[in-house]
């Protein structure tokens, strides 16, 4: 067991339903500290760099205009196996599938417009970090 920090990604799926408050209080509840907030939206190059672990796969253009078509709320969360605690929070991939009390089964009808975003790795999570906020812009 190890604390780590991860980054989620209320979508803009998530944003536009008023979905924010009610994600983050999630996070919150389960006990993770908060240690970087902001609003954003991604250009299309942000997108790109953001997701290119799925560059090439048949979902990634769709993947991109959808991430980049709204604002979105990133936040990164600190705490025990954060990593793989927020996963489970957020539930598998299609919101079809997932189970309720999982924020994407609750929330979600959809694989592409699923609400919310963890990291699934140590790797992801660092360079996800990276390309969101600044050093500055994060809690020690
Ligand atoms: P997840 O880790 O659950 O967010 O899922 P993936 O990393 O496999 O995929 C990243 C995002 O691509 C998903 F959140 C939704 C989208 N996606 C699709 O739209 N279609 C697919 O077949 C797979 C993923």
């Amino acid at each position: 067991m190890a604390v780590e920090r991860t980054l989620i990604l209320i979508k803009p799926d998530g944003v536009e339903r008023g979905l924010v408050g009610e994600i983050i209080s999630r996070f919150e509840k389960k006990g993770f500290r908060i240690v970087g907030l902001k609003m954003l939206k991604f250009s299309e190059e942000l997108a790109e760099k953001f997701y290119s672990v799925h560059r090439g796969k048949g979902f990634f253009n769709e993947l991109v205009n959808y991430i980049a078509s709204g604002p979105v709320v990133a936040m990164v969360i600190e705490g025990e196996s954060a990593i793989k605690v927020s996963r489970a929070i957020i539930g598998p991939t299609d919101g079809r599938e997932a189970p309720p009390g999982t924020i994407r089964g609750d929330y979600s009808l959809s694989k592409l417009k699923n609400t919310v975003h963890a990291s699934d790795s140590v790797d992801s999570a660092a360079y996800e970090i990276s390309v969101i906020f600044n050093e500055h812009e994060l809690i020690p």
